[in-house]
């Protein structure tokens, strides 16, 4: 047909017909899934679900211009983004049933929550439904790819370079993590696109009692962040923009923000009803992108061929819609299917005490075991605050790192702990380690939410696609009047969050074991580092210094460590107990048990998630008498939780009851010397705990 070679005039430039067409249908088939979800609403209302109804020209004019080496982070309305980067409907409608073929997760998360790693198509992290908190593991994501194409070790995509886009609705932008993301993608220059869909609503709040200003004028204060504004209603200049940023990055590897002003027709959720409070339906109906669109097709194809496409895609929906909702639920036996991905670490190796090493203090043993991973592994970097050459870490335990191994390889972020954390997600998505570290613990609040909401669930949700290989680093501990924000103990909040693993070494040997561990462990790993034990100045924790293993020393997660024995004959006499620790407590109860010869055996658990309930159900079966010593307060904690778990387990085994020895509970760390003397557990604490648990 000669209709099909003529191309349609735009401002830019101009677009083929045929892509027009596809476009329509495309549009055409979004629309028929929205309106089939709301004629079926007593099926599809099950499960919660959004549309992109008013959202799909710029959608669609994004999805269609990806390539497989893209990467793509769409938001719970971008289904039209889905279809356009070449998912069936019938794909995608499994979402909305929860199906165990539904090709994202598996029947674990929402309609329009994708996730992706097929090779013919651009690559989808994971993301949460947690509004705007995609804008960091997304721009992680593009923080990789450049670091990958500055090391050297980028895919040769022959010009074709890699383009990221994170979709974001306007309201989810006034959260404080996107401005993290755009912060860094402008400070770094990342080839990152952030499109964000302008439909002035938030649930059904309105842009003028949530925002100060739009998001162009917003974005424009971040300096290297290019904005653009289009009507995303208009499909051929929604297109031309897209395929003229698209281009620039590729080449010139810069962000761009694009704002697209759509109008949103449909609800705002299948739960959440748009007749209960839109006071502008009839405005917004005029801004439809789709009777825009079909004029377009009109005019270069005819009435007929509008028909027939409305037809064809209708017949096809339909058929899809039915084939999804009679598909497969998932079994309740996958439930637990890609908790953790396998790791090829299982037992211990390499040589813990080799001969000829020297006695190293803990934060040299780690820095060493940084030394190791980063001279063998180019994928593997080092970034947080003052971890950069200028420093080398608060505690210098990055010290040299950036200068022998470069700028690009070890830097400082700035403070921003949910950047720091979140962006593990793609950075490791791109195939890269990143091991990151937050200054103390006390500053990993704000990097909660990221690790809680899209590190620890990645692997599972993206039902075993994501698994985020990230190490993060974590100082701890009281030591010296650090005072209430340098010295707190966050384990039992971190160990409450499944699906990470957490490490609380003892020594150095542990420490530089685990970190290879952990390195070499496909999943997120928490490694608590006790500030009082990285020099040994504390008195009493001279054990912590131990011979540097040699390079190839790996500990397996969930094996714990026996630090002192009791005497068997003390055990066979019923004269014996346990004491269960970790971290600072070694040290507290080894020197507790100094009054007490032969008496008490101490177990170091290393790993706090997974731990070792063997070693320590053997242990209570053996002594018939347990104690656990911790640094935290007792209230609500892992500790407290593991003693639960000992009585349960142990219960006619036990000759008296679990012991706990922990700090007092207070709201925060004193700074005051002696009352942070009086709140710490301390070897007189655990002596008077020992006695208590012998004499029961
Ligand atoms: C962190 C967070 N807070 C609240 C919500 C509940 N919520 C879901 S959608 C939404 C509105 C988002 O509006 P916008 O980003 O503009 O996207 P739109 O739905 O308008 O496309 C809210 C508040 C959420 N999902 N995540
Ligand atoms: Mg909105």
């Amino acid at each position: 047909m000669a209709n099909n070679i003529k191309k349609l005039k735009s401002k830019v430039q101009t677009i083929d017909q045929s892509k027009i067409k596809e476009a329509f249908r495309l549009m055409g088939t979004a629309k028929t899934m929205a309106e089939i979800y709301e004629e079926n609403a007593k099926v599809t209302s099950k499960y919660v679900h959004a549309t992109s109804r008013g959202h799909e020209a710029i959608q669609i004019a994004m999805g269609m211009q990806l390539k497989p080496q893209d990467w793509v982070s769409p938001y719970y309305r971008d289904d039209s983004i889905l279809l356009s980067i070449g998912m069936r409907p019938y794909d995608v409608m499994l979402q909305v049933f929860a199906k165990k073929d539904d090709p994202f997760s598996g029947g674990r998360t929402y309609y329009s929550h994708p996730s992706l790693k097929e090779e013919d198509k651009p690559k989808i992290i994971h993301q949460s439904s947690a509004t705007g908190m995609q804008a960091i593991p997304t721009t992680g994501v593009a923080m990789g790819i450049q670091y990958k194409e500055k090391v050297g070790i980028a895919e040769d995509f022959k010009g074709d370079n890699p383009v990221v886009v994170c979709s974001l609705g306007d309201a989810s932008c006034t959260e404080g993590e996107v401005s993290e993301a755009f912060q860094m993608a402008a400070l770094k220059q990342f080839p990152i696109i952030y499109l964000v869909q302008d439909n002035e609503w938030d649930i059904s709040a309105n842009a003028a009692e949530i925002r100060a200003q739009d998001i162009t004028h917003y974005a424009k204060g971040f300096n290297g962040l290019e904005v653009r504004t289009i009507d995303g209603t208009d499909f051929e200049a929604c297109y031309n923009t897209i395929a003229e940023v698209i281009s620039i990055i590729r080449k010139e590897r810069r962000p761009f923000l694009i704002h697209a002003k759509v109008p949103l027709l449909g609800h705002h959720t299948s739960g959440v009803r748009k007749e209960w409070y839109r006071d502008d339906l009839e405005e917004a109906a005029l801004k439809d992108p789709y009777p825009k669109l079909r004029k377009l097709v009109e005019d270069a194809f005819g009435i007929a061929e509008v028909i027939n496409i409305e037809a064809s895609v209708r017949t096809v929906v339909e058929e899809e819609f039915k084939q999804a909702m009679n598909a497969e639920d998932p079994s309740p036996d996958s439930l637990t299917d890609h908790y953790f991905a396998p790791t090829p670490i299982t037992e211990e190796k390499g040589e813990r005490s080799p001969v000829g090493k020297k006695p190293t203090v803990m934060v040299d043993s780690a820095l060493f075991a940084m030394t190791e991973i980063l001279s063998k592994h180019k994928e593997a970097l080092l970034y947080g605050q003052d971890v950069g050459g200028r420093l080398g870490g608060v505690f210098r335990e990055a010290a040299t790192l950036a200068q022998k191994f470069g700028d690009e390889r070890v830097y400082n972020t700035p403070i921003q702990e949910a950047f720091i954390i979140g962006s593990t997600v793609g950075m490791s998505a791109v195939g890269l380690k990143p091991i990151v570290e937050v200054q103390f613990a006390d500053y990993i609040w704000p990097g909660l939410n990221q690790l809680f909401t899209e590190v620890s669930r990645s692997y599972y949700l993206s039902n075993g696609k994501w698994p985020v290989s990230a190490i993060i680093r974590v100082p701890i501990g009281a030591y010296g009047s650090g005072g209430p924000y340098h010295s707190s103990s966050v384990e039992s909040v971190v160990t409450n969050i499944r699906g990470i693993k957490v490490a609380y070494p003892s020594t150095g040997a542990d420490l530089k074991g685990l970190l290879k561990s952990a390195f070499y462990d496909p999943n997120p790993v928490v490694i608590f580092e006790h500030k009082g034990l990285y020099w040994s100045k504390i008195k009493g924790t001279e054990g912590a210094i131990t011979v540097e293993p040699d390079e190839d020393y790996v500990i397996p997660f969930g094996k714990a460590r026996t630090v002192i024995e009791a005497m068997p004959e003390k055990v066979q006499a019923s004269e014996s107990m346990v004491i269960i620790t970790y971290g600072r407590g070694v040290y507290w109860s080894a020197e507790a048990a100094e009054a007490f010869p032969g008496r008490v055996e101490i177990i170091d658990l290393r790993t706090l998630s997974p731990i070792d309930e063997t070693a320590i159900f053997d242990a209570v079966k053996k002594h018939n008498r347990a104690m656990l010593v911790t640094e935290e307060s007792i209230e609500a904690t892992f500790t407290l939780a593991l003693a639960g778990k000992i009585q349960k387990n142990c219960f006619e085994y036990l000759d008296a009851p679990v012991e706990i020895i922990g700090s007092v509970d207070t709201p925060a760390i004193p700074l005051n010397s002696i009352l942070e003397a009086a709140l710490l557990t301390n070897a007189d604490k655990v002596r008077v705990g020992i006695e208590r648990t012998l004499n029961y």
